[in-house]
């Protein structure tokens, strides 16, 4: 079953956002199958972001990953990197539709609260990067009523 990695940001952090946004992935259908509330270093953000390390906005952006605690979560379902983006919204607030997360929660860029792999390949880069212990084994009981 496909995996994605989503990231709480600071800002969702210092907001109280982290039951919503864990509710809204929840409520959907999908499984968590990671969970950690960790602090990262500036070579760690770097290394996650480093496919944006040429962008004028990298320094700052890595200022603000590393300025408070992030929820990092491995999440797991049926297509979950596409419908989650979805469920976040575009990645500037000022064009994410109202119901997605950003479209409900944020208003400028570099602010915008979640991260969301982009595609099944870094979601795999992402989730070997911030869980190299690997997921956490359990099937929901319910599975049954979410997929035919
Ligand atoms: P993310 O990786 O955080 O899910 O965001 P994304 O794929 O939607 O967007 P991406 O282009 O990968 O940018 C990563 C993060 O960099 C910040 N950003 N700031 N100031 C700016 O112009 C600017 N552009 C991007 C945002 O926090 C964005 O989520």
């Amino acid at each position: 079953m496909e995996q994605t990695f989503i990231m709480i940001k600071p800002d969702g952090v210092q907001r109280g956002l982290i039951g919503e946004i864990i509710s809204r992935f929840e409520k959907k259908g999908f499984s968590l199958k990671g969970l950690k509330f960790i602090t990262v270093d500036r070579p760690f953000a770097e290394k996650h972001y480093a496919d944006l390390s040429a962008k004028p906005f990298f320094s700052g952006l890595v200022d603000y990953i590393v300025s408070g605690p992030v929820v990092a979560m491995i999440w797991e379902g049926k297509n979950v990197v596409s419908t989650g983006r979805k469920i976040i919204g575009a990645t500037n607030p000022a064009e994410s539709a109202p119901g997605t997360i950003r479209g409900d929660f944020a208003v400028e860029i570099g602010r915008n609260i979640i991260h969301g792999s982009d595609a099944v390949e870094s979601a795999r880069k992402e989730i070997a990067l911030w869980f190299p212990e690997g997921p956490v084994h359990w099937q929901s009981s319910v599975s049954h009523w979410i997929y035919e």
